[in-house]
């Protein structure tokens, strides 16, 4: 049997397909198309379109579905598949994003000629042509807003399993009604990014699952149900506008005619999507407490399972498993790296080279806040450094990417809730090896990274087959479902070096007094 996971990040729509037949149990396809590259006349840049001052980030809803559309078609075509042995297709997409569909979507969606593209055929189908997308900041009124109406930060976050947050999906609702209410009212259906692609394939509207559904402020986390309270709190008439949330292994329903008939794909059963973040925590095998999961993408994540949802963690979201995740999500990830690769004109193995020359003992540390920062929460953006100049460019390579780790380890506390045992490294960054000793110098233990190197597509596919045999009465563990595929490969193992482990547990503490004294302040410099 194949199954397909489908995962659309911020930057690029990745398929994944995996084959489990007997004790055969490998990837067989993978393909990338990049926004930029691939779909430029939608001009984004890093998959995104956003304003001069970075608060405002979009992007466009039908560059997703022109996105699927051309995948689905790359599918089709690829000479090594037998795509009649699809069985179930299942997607992560990138977390909080809305998509606002008008009055009409629905009878468009239903009608699709398999004749014509979709994306001229969707372009009539959005209320908002612009999504915004998690790296947006500009809702900080509206978060105050729904706090104050829900009874406080802690209350919003003992419902919804986060406090108010500039990008999660309700706080951007309240934003677009206050802005732009005749667009609002012309607005039919509300969906996740995730649950807008699964409609698509399905046909129909698809539910949004527990896991992408705490990550709106406005899903009950206990109940994985609407909260009536964060509803009301967030903009009047919106229960009628969101789809219902279903378990993360319902079916949501078969692949819709249009892509059977356009691209001669199977019935295959359409499994309700998740969130990255969601889908990562089934891609790394990280099933059960005291593994702690980080994520070196657009953003940086740390993430764990629980079984409870109490804990430290900034976030707690549902898992695709049933279960918890703990999460914490620092947004300047990768593209801060970028931004001191490019400052300091280095490639990535120059960057290596001097993470592995300099230990970090001689006192310097940089707070890597180039955009304002979600752990901690900072306002003010600008790096912080101490002890050093911007033209120093060893320092500031390794004030970077130090100071990353040591927030991501010191954040990790709250977040797995238990001594941890492992890191399991993936994302974009976790290619380059000096970054992940670092990373293993200041978490003091092992640092895994994963043979498949797109987790969030990878933990899709395996969500896909766990759907797909316990629709068939075959129900399957979670343990079974993820083995072959996220076992760490030891080859892939980095240890920490003792001697900068004891350096680092001294430098966490100084950084964590840095991080208290500094995230209210402007920057200095
Ligand atoms: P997302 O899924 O969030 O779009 P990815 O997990 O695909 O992002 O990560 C993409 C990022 O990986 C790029 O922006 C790039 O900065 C980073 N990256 C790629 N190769 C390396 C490397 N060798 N060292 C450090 N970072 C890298
Ligand atoms: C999680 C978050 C990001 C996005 C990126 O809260 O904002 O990790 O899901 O894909």
């Amino acid at each position: 049997m194949l199954y397909l996971g489908l995962d659309a990040g911020t930057q690029s729509l990745t398929a994944l397909v995996i084959e489990i037949r007997g004790e055969v149990r490998r990837v067989v396809f993978s393909h990338t198309l990049n926004y930029d590259r691939d779909l430029p006349e939608y001009g984004t840049a890093a998959g995104v379109h956003a304003d001069a001052g970075g608060q405002v980030v979009t992007a466009p809803p039908l560059m997703w579905a022109d996105a699927l559309d051309r995948m689905m078609g790359v599918i089709a075509a690829a000479a090594e598949l037998e795509v009649e042995r699809i069985r179930a297709i299942a997607g992560s997409a990138q977390q909080h994003g809305g998509v606002y569909l008008n009055h009409r979507a629905r009878e468009t969606l239903d009608t699709l000629d398999p004749g014509t593209a979709l994306a001229p055929q969707a372009r009539m189908i959005f209320s908002r042509h612009e999504s915004p997308v998690w790296l947006d900041a500009s809702t900080t009124m509206q978060c105050r807003e729904i706090d104050a109406a829900m009874g406080g930060a802690s209350v919003t976050r003992a419902v919804t399993g986060s406090p108010a947050g500039e990008r999660f999906t309700g706080p951007q609702i309240r934003k677009f009604h206050q802005e732009q209410p005749i667009a609002y009212d012309a607005t039919g259906r509300i969906h996740v990014v995730s649950s807008f692609l699964a409609s698509l394939l399905a046909g129909k509207d698809a539910p949004i699952d527990p896991g992408d559904g705490s990550g709106m402020n406005l899903m009950d986390l206990r109940a994985n149900q609407w909260s009536a309270a964060a509803l009301d709190a967030t903009a009047p008439g919106l229960a009628a506008k969101l789809p219902a949330i279903g378990d993360s292994w319902d079916i949501a329903g078969t692949l819709a005619p249009y892509w059977q008939k356009r691209y001669a794909l199977p019935a295959a059963r359409v499994v309700t999507w998740s969130g990255d973040n969601p889908c990562s925590l089934v891609g790394t095998g990280v099933i059960r407490p005291g593994i702690a999961a980080v994520s070196l993408g657009t953003s940086d994540t740390v993430f764990a399972c629980t079984t409870a949802p109490g804990g430290g963690a900034p976030h707690v979201f549902r898992s695709p498993t049933g279960d918890f995740m703990s999460m914490a999500c620092f947004r300047n990830g990768s593209l801060a790296r970028e931004w001191v690769r490019f400052e300091h004109h280095l490639d990535w193995d120059a960057v290596a080279k001097l993470l592995e020359k300099q230990p970090g003992n001689d006192g310097y540390v940089m707070l890597p806040w180039l955009e304002a920062e979600t752990t901690p929460y900072v306002r003010h953006a600008g790096v912080r450094r101490f002890g050093f100049d911007r033209f120093d460019t060893p320092r500031n390579v390794r004030g970077l990417i130090e100071g990353q780790m040591m927030a991501i380890a010191n954040h990790s506390a709250g977040v797995v809730n238990e001594p941890i045992e492992k890191v399991i490294a993936t994302g974009g960054a976790a290619a380059n090896r000096a970054i992940l000793q670092v990373m293993a110098n200041v978490f003091g233990v092992d640092v895994y990274r994963l043979d498949v190197e797109n987790s969030a597509a990878l933990g899709a596919a395996l969500r896909a087959y766990h759907a797909d045999r316990l629709a068939a009465g075959e129900p399957v563990s979670w343990k079974t479902v993820v083995s072959g595929f996220t076992d760490p490969n030891p080859g892939y193992r980095v240890s920490p070096n003792p001697k900068h482990v004891a350096i680092y547990e001294e430098l966490r503490r100084e950084y964590a007094v840095l991080e208290r004294l500094h995230q209210d302040r402007h920057p200095i410099c």
